[in-house]
């Protein structure tokens, strides 16, 4: 492994790398007080240094990340987290709100063997200071509590108005996942990641931009070159290819069966949901079939009815639609190419959540102009004739 170890002395590649996707010169002007959200910001030393100066004479962190989190999520929390312990000698704890339900991401939190909290076990006291990481305060899809400052916040969503109180906010929507931001944290302090943290890191980015297909920006391109040799690569074959439990078949099951289209947009019914991500998974399934520019997969678990959208077309702007879309009746956000949103429906009754569902997903189809296309079954299996031939050459062998 030494031969992947940079030098410690000379001129750091690193810092010609800068804040990585941006075009701009870094500006090393503004180096103290809070930062300003999604401007182009000073280098990535210089934000450390604001970093530690916001933290002031904190005893311990609590690094939280948002509810259900997702790989980018866990990964930069635990990255967070490590950069803080080793390079500022500061206690941690790591949690989140909500539950891992993905069979990947489960594995993925089996490798890093870290210990990670509850939130809604967590007590802040004044004597700790609150990082929150791939989210931002007021976000909806968080477990800061109503009224706690988060003194940092790193994150890749739009910016919110809100994450200018934090002493250090450092939001950065023109990356494709927070990983990428921690990772460049790292390499500036020359803090060699574990190989736990550099799988966790990796299989982060690539899973957050489809293997570096969907709004991958150089710093994830550079930041996955960087990790991959410090990273275990059975350890990812176990993540990638975690054992998956029966009842996430029962919604795919589910999801085939009640799909349908109104031209290249698919809606995804997925019924009950044993954990609230079956709804990502879905729409990533369903984001494979031929033809298909978006899909909207939506499931109830307890409370909440979950939505999960994705399309391929880099010019969208999917967070936007879904809030458009979802308005006051719940919380939602996303990036260009994938969003989510949470309505709570713990008060309606079966009926009435099947109207919502259903007049939700007219509504993403009106706000994707296809209203006026026939809604079909996505899979008609009734009618075998009629299915789309083999492709050319594939009954020849
Ligand atoms: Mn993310």
């Amino acid at each position: 492994m030494s031969g992947y170890v940079e030098p410690m002395n000379g001129p750091d590649p690193e810092q010609s790398a800068g804040t990585g996707s941006t075009e701009q010169e870094p500006d090393p002007g503004t180096g103290s007080g809070p930062m300003n959200p999604g401007k182009p910001g000073p280098d990535t030393t210089v934000r450390l240094a604001a970093m530690k100066r916001a933290l002031g004479d904190a005893e311990r962190v609590i690094v939280l990340t948002h509810d259900n989190p997702d790989p980018d999520a866990i990964a930069s929390t635990a990255g967070l987290g490590y950069l803080l312990r080793k390079a500022l000698g500061l206690p941690v704890t790591l949690a989140f709100g909500g539950i891992v339900g993905r069979a990947e991401n489960r594995a993925l939190l089996d490798e890093l063997d870290l210990p990670f909290e509850r939130a809604e076990d967590l007590e802040f006291p004044s004597t700790v200071a609150v990082a929150l990481v791939d989210t931002q305060p007021r976000a909806g899809n968080n477990s800061l509590p109503p009224g706690q400052i988060a003194t940092i916040v790193i994150d890749h969503h739009p910016v919110r108005a809100e994450s200018s109180a934090a002493a250090y906010s450092d939001v950065r929507p023109e990356y494709g996942a927070c990983a990428s931001m921690i990772v460049e944290f790292l390499r500036a302090l020359k803090l060699e990641p574990d190989r736990q943290l550099a799988t966790a890191l990796f299989y982060a980015i690539q899973s957050e931009t489809m293997d570096l297909g969907r709004e991958a920006s150089k710093a994830e391109i550079d930041a996955s070159l960087f990790l991959y040799p410090r990273s275990d690569p059975a350890a990812i074959s176990r993540i990638r290819h975690a054992r998956v439990p029966r009842a996430v078949y029962r919604s795919v099951h589910t999801g085939l069966e009640n799909a349908w289209s109104r031209g290249g947009v698919v809606c995804v019914p997925a019924g009950r949901l044993n954990y609230p991500d079956i709804v990502a998974q879905l729409a990533d399934l369903f984001m494979r079939v031929d033809g298909v520019e978006w899909v909207i997969a939506a499931g109830r678990y307890k409370d909440g009815l979950y939505i999960s959208l994705r399309t391929f077309d880099p010019g969208a702007h999917a967070g936007d639609l879904v809030r458009e879309v979802v308005g006051n009746r719940g919380s939602a956000g996303g990036h260009g190419e994938m969003a989510g949103a949470r309505i709570d429906v713990g008060r309606l009754s079966r009926d009435e959540y099947e109207v919502l569902l259903e007049s939700l997903f007219e509504e993403f189809c009106g706000q994707l102009g296809v209203s006026d296309q026939p809604r079909v079954p996505l899979i008609q299996t009734d009618t075998a004739g009629e299915l789309e031939p083999a492709p050319d050459g594939a009954d020849e062998t």
